[in-house]
């Protein structure tokens, strides 16, 4: 019996979307594309007046859609007509980048903007098709092309796409994008976060041109029962893809195989081989692999390793794996703003290297697929967030499908990398009924797409039978996680540093711990007493103590302290201190580092030695 749990993630992926349209594409950095990147030209539109008529009638629900609405990106016939607008003679912004670092009148902007872009476009081949592919845009995005709707996109970290075949012209094509990044109360996000709301398209947009049956989608790992067979299969998107021929090669394995499509267009396969080179950290190796039909062939490197838990040891290929980690935003330490380039992915995770880490969490939600792709390449394990952050809309289904949908296509994006070992559900969630369903069925959702990784999820810890010197995790979803995570903030919301020599842990479940944050506040330069707030020196101490108090954690495994890089945030307002920024990086936002990083360098550099023996 051809029994995949690997079909069942198709099948879901499928099923499951109540905002996005279409399947998603993926390795698109491996297809034939063109980029939209560039200047757009854009309209700030805090009213929403070229989006609805003065009745707040939506012009996109008319059969015959008004000028006045900037998706028509109508132009005047005569010197008679009333248009108040002009995208031509509007201003012109870059794309792939947020609107608050770009534009300094829209740096606190929450609301929405209108992007637009026109290209000719001549098509290679006349049977082919052709999509427009958004690596991610925030928050809210509405989507037209010639005039015509074609969907709507709701979450800000993950890629979508739509496909344009039948609309795209030789000449004067026009893309008109409608940005919202309004916060909203059952958004996901929720209103309150710890970081900055970045608006726009902000990270690639490209059309994509793929032959009429084509290799949408594929999900190759090493099987997690079986570490000699490398299991998966194959999806193809068309009108005619049943019983077609899908080669596989792997050609440093010696792998050549066909297989025949299903009615689905879908081939399942297992392929024995006891000749595999295992991914790992100290020899991230990625075999090519090239995937063909009849009409199509795509290319991706793939690394093979299995990742599992016993008791409380994490197994990379079955030998036991200690998380030497930071936590990191996607802020450009380049540029500033948000991150979205392989050369601020580059900048990030060789510091990360530099620090000492294996292991990187990517905080508080998808980050760039260049994230990834690097972090298979350097040998830096993984932990990937779904923005469900603080106090989501536990009770609302919608503000759960959404969740699900931005978990589904993180999933469906990155599923292929060997360096994602964690998916992480949410961050310092409240423990309630609606939560713990909340936060079970997404789970569940996870381990159905995707057996090959752990489940995880930053929780929060309590006093241990009410004594604040003994701690403990007490929260129902811990007994749903494969891998027990916490933040905890002693020595700085909780009391001061030497609070960190009087704790002791009782951690009554039997699985691997993660510390998910720790940290302090420091002003890069700022010198004085290790005892006072916002020095170098505080939080230089609050990381000399803490990394002695988590050493006494039996079950511990590995942490991810917070954070690697000083990132903006509304909520830090301090003057002269933090000035707009969450001051608890190890590096400030101009690149100097603090004394805490030598301290974490310097343990990381030992722990290495300590784990040779
Ligand atoms: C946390 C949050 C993180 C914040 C951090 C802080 O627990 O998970 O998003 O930025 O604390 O600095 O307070």
């Amino acid at each position: 019996m051809k029994n995949h749990f690997f079909l069942s993630f198709l099948f879901l992926a499928i099923t499951s979307i109540s905002v996005a349209q279409e399947n998603l594409i993926i390795n698109v950095y491996n297809r034939e594309s063109q980029s939209l990147n560039g200047h757009w030209k854009y309209i700030v539109d805090p009213y929403e007046n070229g989006y609805y008529n003065y009745r707040l009638e939506p012009f996109d629900k008319q059969e015959n859609p008004d000028k006045a609405a900037f998706f028509m990106n109508s132009k005047l016939d005569n010197n008679y007509e009333l248009l108040e607008y002009n995208f031509d003679k509007s201003d012109s912004i870059s794309v792939p980048g947020d609107w608050n670092t770009q534009k300094e009148n829209l740096f606190y902007y929450e609301g929405t903007v209108w992007y637009k872009k026109s290209f000719d476009y001549q098509i290679r081949k006349k049977s082919n098709r052709v999509f427009v592919y958004f690596e991610a845009s925030n928050y809210q995005t509405e989507v037209y092309f010639n005039g015509k709707k074609l969907g709507m996109h709701v979450g800000g970290f993950t890629p979508f796409n739509f496909e344009i075949t039948s609309f795209i012209k030789e000449k004067e094509n026009f893309l008109v994008v409608k940005v919202d990044n309004k916060r909203k109360k059952e958004g996901v996000p929720t209103l309150n976060t710890d970081w900055w709301n970045y608006g726009g398209l902000t990270r690639d947009v490209k059309l994509i041109e793929t032959s009429e049956n084509f290799i949408e989608d594929y999900f190759i790992q090493l099987d997690p029962k079986n570490n000699k067979s490398i299991k998966g299969n194959i999806v193809l998107n068309g009108k005619n893809i049943t019983g077609k021929k899908v080669e596989i090669k792997i050609p440093e394995l010696g792998i050549n195989k066909t297989y025949t499509s299903d009615d689905g267009g879908m081939v399942s396969f297992e392929i024995p081989s006891n000749k595999i080179t295992y991914w790992s950290v100290e020899n991230p190796f990625l075999y090519k692999v090239s995937i063909s039909s009849d009409e199509d062939v795509i290319e991706d490197q793939i690394g093979f390793r299995s990742i599992k838990t016993e008791n409380s040891n994490i197994l990379l290929n079955g030998k036991k794996v200690y998380l030497k980690g930071i936590s990191i935003h996607e802020e450009s330490p380049i540029r500033g703003g948000r991150g979205h380039s392989k050369e601020d992915a580059k900048q990030l995770l060789e510091w990360a290297k530099e620090l000492g880490c294996n292991y990187v969490r990517l905080a508080h939600y998808p980050h760039n697929e260049h994230m990834l792709r690097l972090a298979d390449k350097m040998g830096m394990l993984v932990w990937e967030e779904n923005p469900v952050y603080w106090t989501i809309s536990w009770e609302n289904e919608e503000t759960f499908l959404n969740a699900k949908n931005q978990l589904t296509e993180v999933i469906n994006r990155d599923k292929n990398r060997a360096s994602v070992i964690i998916w992480s559900m949410a961050n310092e969630t409240p423990v309630s009924d609606a939560r713990n369903s909340f936060l079970t069925r997404l789970a569940n959702l996870t381990r159905q797409l995707d057996p090959t990784r752990l489940i995880s999820a930053a929780l929060e810890q309590s006093n241990y039978q009410n004594n604040p010197n003994i701690r403990t995790i007490d929260d129902p979803f811990a007994e749903v996680v494969d891998v027990l995570s916490f933040n905890q903030y002693i020595g700085w919301y909780d009391g001061l540093v030497d609070k960190c020599s009087n704790i002791s842990w009782k951690i009554t479940q039997n699985k691997p711990v993660l510390i998910s944050e720790f940290g302090a506040g420091a002003k890069q330069g700022l010198h004085g007493d290790k005892e006072a707030r916002w020095t170098e020196e505080y939080q230089e101490n609050l990381y000399v103590e803490t990394l002695k108090m988590v050493d006494k954690i039996e079950q511990i495994q590995g942490f991810s302290p917070w954070v690697l890089v000083d990132f903006r945030s509304p909520r830090r307002i301090l003057p002269e201190i933090q000035d707009g920024f969450n001051r608890k990086g190890l590096i400030s936002e101009d690149g100097k580092k603090k004394k805490a990083f030598f301290v974490l360098q310097d343990y990381y550099k030992k722990k290495t030695s300590a784990s040779k023996k």
